[in-house]
């Protein structure tokens, strides 16, 4: 995919500034350090654009950017991460709040992408969100991440277990490296077929 633009148009960190707009917008979600910022850079070819960092939980607001490629115009949407230890259940509520307010309230959403550790099991975090999803009918699609942490036969073990953890969930499922830069093609098709505006 060519990138002709990426950049960060805003970060929230409260629903009422949102910004407005017309652009198709596709959300990375996923417990703290899954590699959603990673991702986000890996897709648009630029090294920091999303702020990444091993230290857990560092993504705490929201941040919109605009992404032109040759053929389409996206927002990607770069959610604070959950499950970080050693939050108060008052900081666990306001991401929450902030993270619903914005998947509840966005009629540009068109995907919302869960990503999952290709070497964690899923925890009911994951499965309740895709449930709550499927609710408000926002189109869902899991990422597996770092896969170039696996060797091939286990992590080929790994994801048939983690679809099956899935149970009758239909959710499409994509297996990535950032790091050796593996799915990303396919990443880009799920969002592009997502994203495209009627025509
Ligand atoms: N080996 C490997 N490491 C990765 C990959 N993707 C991300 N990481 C590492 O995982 C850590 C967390 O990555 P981030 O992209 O910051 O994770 P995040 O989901 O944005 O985390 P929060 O912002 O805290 O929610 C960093 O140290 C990354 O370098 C990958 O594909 N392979
Ligand atoms: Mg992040």
């Amino acid at each position: 995919m060519k990138i002709r633009r990426a950049e960060l148009l805003v970060s929230c960190p409260k629903a009422s500034v949102f910004p407005e707009g017309e652009r198709p917008e596709v959300a990375f979600l996923g417990r703290s350090n899954v590699g959603k910022s990673s991702l986000l850079n890996a897709l648009v070819q630029r090294k920091q654009l999303a702020h990444t960092s091993s230290t857990p939980g560092k993504t705490r607001m929201i941040h919109f950017f605009e992404v032109d490629t040759e053929k389409d115009a996206f927002t990607l949407v770069d959610l604070p991460g959950y499950g970080w230890a050693r939050v108060s259940k008052k900081e666990r509520g306001s991401w929450q709040h902030l993270v619903e307010s914005y998947l509840e309230n966005r009629p540009q959403l068109c995907a919302a992408i869960l990503l999952q550790d290709v070497r964690r099991d899923f925890s009911e975090d994951e499965t309740l969100l895709l449930d709550w999803l499927a609710q408000r009918d926002v189109d869902a699609l899991v990422v597996f991440t770092k896969a170039d942490k696996l060797k091939t036969m286990q992590r080929k073990k790994r994801i048939a277990l983690l679809r099956k953890q899935l149970g009758d969930r239909t959710t499409p499922t994509l297996v990535t490296s950032s790091q050796k830069r593996l799915g990303l093609e396919e990443v880009w098709r799920a969002i592009r077929e997502r994203g495209r505006s009627e025509d």
